[in-house]
C-alpha cells in the first residue's frame, strides 16, 4: 500500500501545528512513519487521500459505534444545521438526551453535557472537592482522564505513549493533591486512605482500563474500591469517557453491577461530534451553579448539532440493545482468531478483552496493570502494526491504546482482519 499523499500533507502540517497534528497519538511516534489522512469513512471502512481502504478498529477511539456516517446520525445534524448551529440559549433537544441518558443509566438523577472527556473529568472533580470540602485525589497510575493538570500524572495514554506522564506545566501544588494508587491493586488504595482518611474527596477510576491497553477490573476491585470510599465518605468516580454507551446501555456501572457517585462521559454520547458530560444524583449535581455554588460553563456546552448527534444514537442504541452482545461477540472472534494464531508460534502474548474493547501485548505476562502494560515489547507492536496497516487494518497506533470495534463490522471483515494477521505472522 502506498502512503504518499499521506506523507506530503503531514510534512505540511508540521510546520503549522506542533508536531503536524492536533492530538499526540495520530501522529504515529510510538510506531514510525506518518500517519494516514483520512478522506472519509463509511461504515467499517476508512478511505484515506492516497486511495487506500482501510478495515477500522479504533472508531474514532470510541465514538463510531455503529460504524462511520450512521446514516440516521448524519441525517439529524444535517437537519438541525439548517435551523442554526449554536445559540448559547437552551434548546428542547438538551433536555430530551438528559432524559434519554438518565432513563438509561443506572443510578443518576441529572446529567449536565460539556465539550470534551477531558472537561467532563475535570469538571466532576471540582464538583466532588466542592461537595466534600476536600481537595485530595486518588487515580490510578496508567489511567487517563483527560489532560487537565490534575490528571497529568502518571497518566496513560499518549501522556504515556510518549514517555511524559507527568507533563511540565503541572505545578507541584496540583500534583501533591493527585495520590497515586495501583490499578487492580487495593492495598494501594486503602495506604493513601490510612494516611489521609478525611482529606481524599474522590477517587477516580476507569471502570475498564482503555489507556494502557485494555485492562479488565480484577474480581472485587470496583467493589472494594466502592467499599472504601463508603468507608471515607469519599465520592468515587467512574471515568466512562470510554466504556459509557459502549459496554451496555448503562456502561460498566450496569456490566459490572458497582454504582459510582459521579460518572464522566463522551465519546458514544456525542455520536461524533464534540460532546462530554458528567452526571450524578440530585445531591451531588444540585451543587452546581446556578443551583449550587460550584462553577462550571461553556459557550458550546450541549450545543444543538452535538445534542441532535448524541441523542439519535442514544436513542438507537437504547432500542436496539442487542448491538452489545452484537459487538462482543464480534471482539471475541477476533481475540480468539489472534490467539489461535499466536499460540502456534513461540511469541509470548497476552490478550486482554472487555466486551468490545481489546488489546494485544507482547509479554508473556498478564498485563493488569500499568507496570505489567510496560512489559510489552515495542519493537514487536510496531512491527504488527505496520504489518496490518500494509495489509489494510488499521490498528491504534500505540500499545497504551484499546481498540474499539464498531458494529459495522461484517463477518467478512473480521475473516479478513484474521487472515491479514496470518500472512503477517507467516512473514514475520
Ligand atoms: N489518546 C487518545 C485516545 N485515548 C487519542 C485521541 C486522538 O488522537 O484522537
Amino acid at each position: 500500500m502506498q502512503y504518499q499523499r499521506s506523507s506530503s500533507l503531514f510534512r505540511s502540517a508540521q510546520a503549522v501545528i506542533p508536531g503536524g497534528v492536533n492530538s499526540p497519538v495520530r501522529a504515529f511516534k510510538a510506531v514510525g512513519g506518518a500517519p494516514v489522512y483520512i478522506e472519509k469513512a463509511k461504515g467499517a471502512y476508512l478511505y484515506d487521500v492516497d486511495g487506500n481502504i482501510l478495515i477500522d478498529y479504533i472508531s474514532s477511539w470510541g465514538p463510531m459505534i455503529l460504524g462511520h456516517a450512521f446514516e440516521p446520525v448524519i441525517e439529524a445534524v444535517k437537519k438541525r444545521a439548517e435551523r442554526g448551529t449554536s445559540f448559547g440559549m437552551p434548546t428542547e433537544l438538551e433536555t430530551q438526551i438528559a432524559e434519554l441518558a438518565v432513563q438509561m443509566v443506572p443510578n443518576i438523577d441529572k446529567i449536565r453535557m460539556v465539550n470534551s472527556g477531558t472537561e467532563a473529568c475535570m469538571s466532576a472533580i471540582r464538583l466532588a472537592r466542592g461537595y466534600t470540602v476536600r481537595e485530595k485525589i486518588i487515580k490510578f497510575v496508567g489511567c487517563y482522564h483527560g489532560h487537565s493538570d490534575a490528571f497529568l500524572i502518571q497518566a496513560g495514554s499518549g501522556a504515556m505513549t510518549f514517555g511524559i506522564p507527568n507533563s511540565p506545566g503541572v505545578t507541584q501544588g496540583t500534583a501533591r493533591d493527585t495520590l497515586l494508587a495501583q490499578y487492580n491493586d487495593l492495598e494501594s488504595v486503602k495506604n493513601h486512605f490510612k494516611q489521609y482518611p478525611d482529606q481524599i474527596a474522590a477517587v477516580i477510576v476507569e471502570p475498564v482500563a482503555g489507556n494502557m491497553g485494555c485492562i479488565p477490573p480484577q474480581t472485587g476491585f470496583m467493589e472494594g474500591l466502592r467499599k472504601l470510599c463508603d468507608d471515607y465518605q469519599t465520592l468515587l468516580i467512574f471515568d466512562e469517557v470510554m466504556t459509557g454507551f459502549r459496554l451496555a446501555k448503562g456502561g460498566a456501572q450496569e456490566s459490572l453491577g458497582v454504582n459510582a457517585d459521579i460518572i464522566t462521559y463522551g465519546k458514544v454520547l456525542g455520536g461524533g461530534l464534540p460532546v462530554g458530560a458528567y452526571a450524578s444524583r440530585d445531591e451531588i449535581m444540585d451543587y452546581l451553579a446556578p443551583e449550587g455554588p460550584v462553577y462550571q460553563a461553556g459557550t458550546l456546552s450541549g450545543n444543538p448539532l452535538a445534542m441532535a448527534a448524541g441523542y439519535t444514537m442514544l436513542s438507537y442504541l437504547n432500542q436496539n440493545t442487542e448491538v452489545f452482545e452484537s459487538l462482543e461477540g464480534k471482539t471475541k472472534s477476533i481475540t480468539s482468531g489472534i490467539s489461535s494464531l499466536l499460540d502456534k508460534k513461540s511469541i509470548p502474548f497476552q490478550i486482554n478483552r472487555y466486551g468490545s474493547m481489546m488489546s494485544l501485548h507482547f509479554t508473556d505476562q498478564p498485563v493488569v496493570d500499568f507496570r505489567t502494560a510496560a512489559l510489552g515489547n515495542n519493537e514487536d507492536f510496531k512491527a504488527y502494526f505496520h504489518g496490518m496497516l500494509n495489509r489494510g487494518v488499521y490498528l491504534p497506533p500505540s500499545a497504551f491504546e484499546s481498540y474499539f470495534l464498531n458494529d459495522a463490522l461484517s463477518e467478512k471483515d473480521i475473516d479478513f482482519t484474521l487472515s491479514a494477521f496470518e500472512d503477517w505472522l507467516k512473514n514475520k
